[in-house]
């Protein structure tokens, strides 16, 4: 019996990279049973039946996992934006920010396309992109290859996740680092100004002792697992103030005497306080799905 790791899932079979190897694997039925469904990241045990075939035993335990992209046992989120085309959103990215917190996974931002800016533009937007530093995000905003290359340095050992819109440069970004993968990267197309979903399925890429995981664009996010309890607590900048909340189950909204009320305008931006109460609204209007 082998172990090794799921770096890429593609029609039913899954590769595993085992001792320098790689071997094409089916997962066994009893998967399926339990219901259980294997994915890149996951550590596995597999039984060989040649020297490129397998079929995978076991999972062992994940330490995390995203259902989007569906990636387990990762170190790192770089959520990308561009700065241009697809456009700008702090409102994307403030949803982002919150998924990747709500699973206990560090985030760190990279906004691309620098080069498409003005130098105001670029004044104004390193201004936004301050403000996330200042509460604990690394923030890089980068263009040409170089920039890239910088970038790839904040890696962290294990498994970064590339997360974010079609066409934002999540391809690019890793070709930067492996020319030689050559992964395909896509135009944007005018008429829309969003990309054609390039990637299509996920697949982690080795970089020194990093992986990075290429994953296509989403379009929709997911945040049904999100109750408001732990959407306060996915947004540190409230959460080193709301000892001073007067109520202790503060959910800062409409109590009195609430400290990340007070700090809004202040220190706390105000774009992120009101995608706080927007995201807030979903939550407790969202219908039950069944
Ligand atoms: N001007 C400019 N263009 C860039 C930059 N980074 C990427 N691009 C371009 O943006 C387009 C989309 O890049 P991709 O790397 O395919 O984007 P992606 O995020 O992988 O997109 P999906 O695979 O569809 O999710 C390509 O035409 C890239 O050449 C950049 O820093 N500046
Ligand atoms: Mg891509
Ligand atoms: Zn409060």
């Amino acid at each position: 019996m082998r172990e090794g790791l799921i770096y890429k899932a593609l029609s039913g079979f899954y590769y595993v990279e085992s001792e320098g190897m790689s071997f094409q694997c089916r997962a066994r039925g009893v998967f399926r049973k339990r219901g259980l469904t294997p994915l890149v990241g996951d550590r596995v045990r597999f039984q060989i039946e040649n020297e490129t075939d397998g079929y995978i035993t076991e999972l062992l335990p994940r330490k995390n996992e995203l259902v989007r992209p569906p990636v387990a046992n990762i170190d790192q989120v770089l959520v990308v934006m561009s700065a241009k085309e697809p456009e700008f959103s702090l409102n994307l990215i403030d949803k982002f920010l919150v998924i990747v917190e709500s699973y206990d996974i560090t985030p760190s931002l990279v906004v691309t396309k620098k080069d498409l800016l003005t130098p105001d533009e670029i004044s104004f937007l390193e201004n936004k992109l301050d403000y996330y530093r200042s509460i604990g995000y690394q923030t890089h905003l980068i263009s040409n290859l170089e920039d890239q290359r910088v970038m790839l340095d904040t890696l962290v050992t294990g498994i970064n996740v590339l997360s974010g819109q079609s066409g934002v440069g999540k391809s690019s970004l890793i070709n930067a680092a492996r020319p030689d993968m050559n992964l395909e990267t896509g135009v944007i197309s005018n008429a829309l100004n969003r990309g054609k979903h390039t990637t299509r399925h996920v697949e982690l890429i080795r970089n020194g002792k990093a992986y990075i995981a290429d994953t296509p664009g989403f379009s929709s996010l997911e945040y049904a697992h999100i109750d408001k309890y732990m959407l306060k607590n996915c947004f540190p900048e409230f959460v080193a103030v709301e000892q001073n909340c007067k109520y202790r189950e503060c959910l800062h909204v409409n109590e009195p005497k609430c400290a990340v009320k007070e700090a809004v305008g202040d220190t706390i931006l105000e774009t992120r306080y009101d995608h706080y109460l927007q995201m807030m609204n979903e939550i407790e209007t969202r219908k039950v799905r069944y």
